[in-house]
């Protein structure tokens, strides 16, 4: 012992342990290099925390979380996030979960109306009902909410583009059933930056948007007092594969730039910062999430004090939390309860105000009421049997936390010195910089679980010969569409339409002024307009924002700089192409109104990364465009990415429309969340191959050039013995 009064020091542990795992190389080995950039060592001590006492919950800076009694007043939100189908349905299926322990509601919205369609347009036939409920008009909202008093229920809803119909509506409904505004809590999600680098269901371009989230921070500020304005989402850069800091950073930065867009459009800072709350993706790294967590309240104290908040709940940071999508995979299914379980414990011992916890069939579909029952008890139990509730906090103090939480503090700050130096995040999303170190950090990932330096229990290790089966929710989304357009169809004929259309024609002219847009959406909901008419009433002014996806390049072959049967594949495409006299060209299609594009974007810089031509179709196309984009551009395949259950409609619709322009040589490939059990379905429709979850990607590009006539050897065999 070196200390004079016994008590053994770092040093002296490294000692011992260096001896236990036989010699200084082994030692240095155990340190952790995180994707964070942060060096977790194996062992903290109170050496580590010298100087980080963070304080008691509920006081200023709120490191250990923002109510002083925390659980032990009142325990988390249990919310799930959840919708489908009709009103009818979704309405259904929140009074049964309230009824069995929910606390909050979640609304999940299908794409037609995240991107400010009704049912009846022609660009979101594969869309309606499917990824969430589909709303039109107030009836619709009315109709998800019937016998639930919205005075005494709290009711989040995930909106960002169409954020003005769908927050008017909700006002409108609740006039209906007799609530006034200011009794209506709640949460819009309302955060834009977010889209325009991850998410991907924006409307307008980003100026006219920023104008959007601001009318709605001084709309609820003067009149819906419990209402929290925005949900400033870390959550989607979580699952299109952000590290800790850069979910951290990114999403403080942007809470930072929607204050001080509100205070420029003339509000006080005290007025609105306490209805701003957040919301964090929780993945499997446990303690980095209980750490960012409680990194996050205290950069957003700092940030808040610095903009001149007075008051503490300006300062003090709330959030919901959901357990990562990514993270759950559609082999050996019930491993997900285990994965989500240990994340929503992650999540709790980080302190959060509101949890959903993801359903063990997220990886293939939808929600079923069973298994929207073992997501929901999975909260239960830790609420009302582990004990974790009795005290505040009960991480606070550990050196390793608390080490942690000051090692994601500062390298933060870095990126947010970054941010603030390119004069904001608006500017800095505008620059594409966060969404292609986001797609880096994606790419660094997929390339790690598909050499299996990251295990993934059930898929590249210790993975089953078989999978069973398990039930999934399926959605006749005809049926939906023929129902939702007959309603929109008796509102409109029930209407006053003179009433209706001033009402509308009050829109654009008040865009173009300094109206406050959300106000004269409420006077448009009352008299019956829908959510597509209001949102192009808009759009006359605003206008519709695209834009072209680029892949990053480099990161996938830097993984595998040394991989045997990368090289095989590598070698695959050059035969190809000598062949051809050009590389093999492959199309990545986003069709429909699915803008999850992190697979797209991994398979795009992966391919290309192997050689092939790749061509990434921009967001949102219907079949006939990407067909229209592949003919121009005489590619060999096309990969069709579909993640929000469009693909049985969207997939057989683009082959078809191939086949009639005599290019059914253009192999057609599937990936994305697609159940196994629609898998015949879209062989029988002529797709070549289906990549689920858990798919490796150099196997995939072997598949194609074997699609493409190369006579690709299986892993493991020799290429001479396969030479074409
Ligand atoms: C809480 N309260 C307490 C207390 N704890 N009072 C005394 N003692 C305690 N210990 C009080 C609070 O002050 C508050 O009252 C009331 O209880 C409710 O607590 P809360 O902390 O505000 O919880 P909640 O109402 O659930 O709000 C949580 C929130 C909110 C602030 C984070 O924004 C929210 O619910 N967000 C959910 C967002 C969401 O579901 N998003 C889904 C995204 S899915 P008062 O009077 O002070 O209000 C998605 C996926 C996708 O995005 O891509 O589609
Ligand atoms: N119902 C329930 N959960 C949903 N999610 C998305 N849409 C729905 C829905 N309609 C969840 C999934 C997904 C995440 C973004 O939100 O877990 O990964």
């Amino acid at each position: 012992m070196s200390d004079s009064d016994n008590i053994p020091t770092y040093d002296d542990w490294k000692a011992r342990a260096t001896k236990e795992v036989k010699g200084p190389e082994n030692f240095d080995a155990l340190t952790w290099h995180t994707p964070e950039g942060i060096d977790v060592k194996p062992l903290y001590t109170s050496e580590d925390t010298e100087g980080l006492d963070p304080g008691v919950p509920g006081i200023a800076p709120f490191t250990r979380g923002p109510y002083a009694s925390m659980y032990t007043g009142r325990p988390w939100t249990i919310r799930q996030y959840a919708g489908f189908s009709t009103a009818e349905e979704s309405n259904a299926f929140y009074r049964r979960n309230l009824a069995a322990g929910q606390k909050g509601l979640s609304v999940a919205f299908d794409l037609a109306t995240h991107r400010g369609y009704d049912s009846d347009h022609p660009r979101v036939v594969g869309d309606v009902g499917k990824a969430g409920v589909a709303i039109d008009t107030v009836r619709d909202m009315e109709i998800l909410f019937d016998q639930i008093p919205l005075d005494s229920m709290s009711v989040s809803m995930t909106m960002n583009g169409a954020v003005i119909p769908v927050l008017a509506f909700y006002i409108v409904a609740a006039e209906r059933q007799g609530v006034s505004q200011d009794k209506l809590a709640g949460t819009i999600q309302n955060d834009i930056l977010k889209e325009f680098m991850v998410r991907n269901t924006y409307i307008y371009p980003p100026e006219p948007s920023m104008r959007i989230v601001s009318d709605i921070i001084a709309y609820t500020s003067a009149n819906m007092p419990k209402f929290n304005s925005i949900s400033i989402s870390g959550y989607h850069m979580h699952e299109a594969g952000a590290t800790a800091v850069q979910e951290l950073a990114f999403t403080i930065a942007d809470g930072k730039e929607y204050a001080k867009r509100a205070m420029e459009a003339g509000l006080d800072i005290d007025a609105f910062a306490p209805r701003l709350s957040f919301f964090w993706g929780i993945g499997m790294n446990f303690f980095m999430e209980i750490a960012k967590m409680r990194a996050a309240r205290a950069l957003w104290h700092d940030v808040m004090t610095d903009l001149g908040a007075q008051n503490d709940k300006s300062k003090m940071l709330r959030t919901h939390c959901q357990t990562s999508g990514v993270s759950l995979q559609e082999q050996d299914p019930y491993n997900n309860v285990i994965r989500t379980t240990i994340e929503a414990m992650a999540a709790v011992l980080g302190g959060t105000q509101s949890l959903h916890t993801n359903a063990l069939d997220e990886a293939i579909a939808l929600p079923t009421d069973f298994s929207a029952r073992i997501a929901r008890n999975t909260q239960l139990v830790i609420q009302e049997e582990t004990g974790i509730t009795n005290v505040a906090d009960p991480l606070g103090g550990s050196y390793y936390i608390e080490s942690l939480t000051a090692a994601l503090v500062d390298e933060a700050k870095v990126v947010l010195a970054e941010v603030e130096a390119a004069g904001g995040m608006t500017e800095y999303v505008a620059s594409g910089k966060p969404k292609a170190q986001i797609e880096r950090a994606a790419a660094a990932k997929q390339a790690s679980v598909d050499r299996g330096e990251t295990v993934i229990v059930g898929v590249n290790k210790y993975r089953r010969d078989k999978e069973d089966e398990i039930d999934t929710l399926d959605i006749d989304n005809h049926a939906v569409r023929q129902s939702q357009i007959a309603r929109i169809e008796r509102v409109r004929s029930e209407r006053d339409e003179d009433a209706c259309q001033a009402a509308l024609d009050a829109l654009p002219q008040g865009a173009k002024g300094g109206a406050n847009v959300l106000e004269l959406a409420v006077e448009a909901a009352r008299h019956d307009a829908t959510l597509g008419e209001i949102s192009a009433a808009l759009e006359d002014v605003f206008g519709r924002y695209d834009t072209m996806p680029s892949p990053v390049k480099g990161v996938y072959s830097a993984a595998y700089s040394d991989d045997t049967r990368y090289a095989q594949v590598v070698e695959g495409v050059k035969a190809v192409e000598r062949r051809l006299g050009r590389a093999p060209k492959l199309m990545v299609a986003k069709m429909g109104q699915d803008g999850h594009d992190r697979g797209a974007n991994v398979i795009a810089s992966a391919f290309a990364d192997m050689g092939f031509e790749v061509l990434s179709g921009p967001l949102f196309q219907t079949p006939a465009e990407t067909r229209e984009m592949a003919l121009a551009n005489d590619v060999d395949a096309i990969g069709a990415s579909s993640l929000a259950a469009g693909h049985k409609t969207l997939i057989p619709e683009l082959i078809g429309l191939l086949k009639e322009a005599g290019r059914s040589d253009i192999k057609v490939i599937a990936g994305g969340v697609i159940p196994q059990k629609d898998y015949d379905f879209l062989r029988d429709a002529g797709v070549q191959g289906i990549y689920g979850p858990g798919s490796n990607v150099v196997e995939c590009a072997a598949d194609v050039l074997r699609l493409l006539g190369h006579n690709m050897p299986p892993a493991g065999e020799d290429l001479d013995e396969a030479a074409e």
